[in-house]
């Protein structure tokens, strides 16, 4: 059967500055809390493929833009990282800047959009040492920073976002307390996430500012991207259960929709956190003005996997502080043995569903979904060309469920595939691979199809599948 997607539905590219552009050290970049991490960690686990190198892009962004070009996507997603584009001062490093025009002068002489995100957890290491988001400090230093990137580039950027999965690093780094410094403490946790999403609020307020004042290109747009999943539970679920779903999903899922649909927190959140649950957020007078700023002009949705739960072992931890929920395993799913990840595909439809529910007006488009996949050397033919049947299958699946929630109803503009090009990973390093587009790493970071890539090029070119 023949699956068609609306002839605008636009198709692209998701990655990221800190794990493509490498040259960590060029040009006046500072070091970043990924450069910290690699020292410590992932350089002694990968054969020195740290953050550093990045898939090298910094070198090799001509090529790689003309290779989008030929697999027919209109949109490349990076992001500009603090560190190349701000000194200590917070003061324009030209040398930085002159890099990221030369990048979007090739994007927008070869017809590709530059989605240009300003944060994927990517802080200035000398930041990190005063705190990181944890300092409302930092909160107004965030701010500045997009104000001067806009600045610099608003008459050739058109497509701005203030975040990549603004939850990630309050969860990863004191939640689960698996990212430096491996706190678990969901009293930080939350008031990271706070200050985060004030960092969020007034950098969409610089950006209306700048529009007011036509500083901008015609049509700017600005958003924020997130990675969304609807929470489910098991079959027949206690009140309890339910309580793991409502509390999970008003974390992950309605904190940010809230803030970017309608300019504030849902309150019955802010209710279980601070009266049922007696952990205090910093919140200050005048907050609530800063929230109402939040709003965005669409939304990026990133999916890999659904989140399942169920009612946690006791509402409290041994030191007193919330036990959310704790994870329940579907009998019937399916893994993606290498990422660890459960394949799910109708969750895509099932929250592009949600955002078209509880926020009508906002348009989204997909900003992430991928397969990673370990040892691809195996899936290797004769000429060296990876047979990656299993990601054509996984975006097929996905791209028909898309299809189907459009169908149904749900404004959704676009696809963009997470790493079309093999890139460096936060704590994999290149152990999964994700891209059409292999990096291999022992021929100078050299750039090889693999099968997907003639597979999505004609997608992209007819907006159809089989
Ligand atoms: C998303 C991040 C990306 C990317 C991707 C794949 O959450 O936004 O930066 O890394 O996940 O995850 P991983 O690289 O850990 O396999």
């Amino acid at each position: 059967m023949t699956i068609k997607l609306p002839k605008d539905f636009f198709f692209g590219a998701a990655m990221s500055g800190p794990q493509t552009e490498g040259a960590w050290n060029v040009g006046g970049r500072l070091r970043s809390y990924w450069d910290m991490y690699s020292d410590q960690e992932i350089n002694a686990f990968f054969n020195n493929v740290g953050s550093y190198v990045g898939n090298d892009m910094y070198h090799k962004y001509e090529e790689d833009i003309k290779l989008l070009k030929s697999l027919n996507f209109k949109s490349f997603r990076t992001s500009m990282q603090w560190t190349r584009l701000l000194d200590q001062d917070g003061k324009l490093n030209p040398e930085g800047a002159a890099w990221y025009h030369k990048l979007i002068d090739c994007a927008n002489e070869n017809g590709i959009d530059i989605f240009m995100n300003m944060y994927h957890f990517d802080m200035p290491e000398y930041l990190v040492k005063r705190g990181g988001w944890q300092n409302r400090e930092v909160v107004e230093a965030y701010a500045n920073f997009v104000k001067v990137a806009m600045e610099e580039f608003g008459d050739k950027v058109k497509y701005w976002f203030t975040f990549n999965e603004p939850i990630v690093e309050p969860e990863q780094q004191f939640l689960h307390g698996v990212w430096y410094p491996y706190q678990k403490d969901f009293k930080q946790s939350i008031n990271v996430q706070y200050n985060i999403t004030l960092a969020h609020c007034l950098a969409v307020a610089n950006f209306r500012k700048l529009k007011a004042e036509g500083k901008l290109c015609e049509g700017a747009k600005i958003g924020m991207i997130n990675c969304f999943a609807p929470p489910y539970t098991k079959e027949n679920p206690s009140p309890e259960d339910l309580e793991a779903v409502r509390m999970t999903d008003g974390l992950h899922n309605r904190w940010w929709l809230d803030v970017v649909a309608h300019g504030h927190l849902p309150q019955d959140v802010l209710d279980t956190v601070e009266n049922d649950w007696k952990v205090e957020i910093n919140r200050r007078p005048g907050d609530e003005a800063i929230l109402a700023q939040g709003k965005v002009d669409w939304l990026g949705f990133n999916y890999y996997q659904p989140t399942r739960v169920q009612a946690p072992d006791s509402k409290f931890d041994e030191n007193g502080l919330p036990c959310i929920s704790k994870p329940y395993i579907w009998p019937e799913r399916k893994m993606n043995v290498y990422r660890g990840w459960e394949i799910y595909p109708k969750g895509i439809y099932d929250f592009g569903m949600k955002i078209k529910k509880e926020c009508p007006d906002l348009p989204f488009f997909i900003s992430e979904n991928g397969m990673g996949v370990e040892g691809e050397e195996k899936y290797m033919d004769e000429n060296g060309t990876v047979q990656d049947d299993y990601r054509i299958e996984f975006v097929r699946d996905h791209l028909e469920w898309i299809a189907k929630a459009i169908e149904d109803g749900a404004n959704c503009l676009g696809y963009h595939y997470w790493g079309v090009i093999d890139n460096w990973s936060w704590c994999n390093a290149f152990k999964n691979r994700y891209g059409f587009i292999r990096v291999c790493l022992d021929d100078g970071y050299k750039r090889k199809e693999k099968k997907s890539a003639s597979w999505i090029r004609e997608v992209a070119r007819t907006n159809e599948f089989e």
